[in-house]
């Protein structure tokens, strides 16, 4: 049975590529560009899922979309060692679920916002301000916790690290970390990875 991760270019899915290298397991990688006037995904996507977003996995009959699902699903069905997640019943688990899902909610959403309203002229607008206080707030979140936690998990490496890091190097990549040295250092240490590494082969 084949795992195929469809890839669009330049989106979350890298933190499948990502992840899907951290986990070692034979997959391969379908690759999608996005449209150069919408920037939208291309409609051979939706022939795989009626969202037509992408990541998408397939695995044999199963098609799952949602990075967090996916992630979770990777987890447990190929995990089953616990090397890249932990047990349900560790401590650490909350605080796993936890991150691998601010990835795609609360700490995502202002970012997210922000590329959406770059199209518009936002000037005066108090919507402005109201997003600019929440990515303060969700910054400051991920410092205080890398500040207290060498891995978003805890004290080693999960999946939740993959999933966060979108964000966080799209962030360095606006000079957005020059004063969040836990989160530039964490950065740092997850590019030094063999696996960050691949998924920047791979083509983000
Ligand atoms: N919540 C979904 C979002 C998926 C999503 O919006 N993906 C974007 C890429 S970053 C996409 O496919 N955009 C192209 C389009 O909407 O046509 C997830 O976590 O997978």
């Amino acid at each position: 049975m084949t795992l195929t991760l469809h890839h669009l270019n330049a989106s979350r899915s890298q933190r499948i590529v990502w992840l899907l290298a951290e986990l070692g397991v034979p997959h391969e990688i379908v690759h999608y560009k996005r449209d150069e006037t919408t920037n939208l995904a291309p409609p051979d996507l939706l022939k795989i899922h009626p969202m037509g977003k992408s990541p998408l996995l397939e695995d044999g009959d199963v098609v799952i979309a949602e990075t967090g699902a996916i992630a979770e699903y990777l987890m447990g069905k190929y995990d089953t060692a616990y090397q890249l997640h932990p047990r349900p019943n560790s401590p650490e688990f909350p605080r796993y679920l936890e991150w691998l899902h601010a990835a795609e909610g609360a700490v995502f959403l202002p970012g997210l916002l922000q590329v959406y309203f770059r199209r518009v002229d936002m000037t005066g607008n108090p919507v402005e301000a109201m997003m600019a206080a929440e990515r303060e707030k969700a910054a400051s979140t991920i410092e205080a916790h890398l500040s207290k936690y060498a891995y978003f998990a805890g004290e080693r490496f999960t999946a939740a690290d993959c999933l966060m890091g979108f964000q966080i190097q799209m962030a360095d990549s606006m000079g957005a970390l020059a004063n969040r040295p836990a989160t530039k250092a964490w950065l740092e240490k997850m590019r030094a990875r063999p696996a960050y590494k691949e998924m920047l082969k791979v083509g983000i």
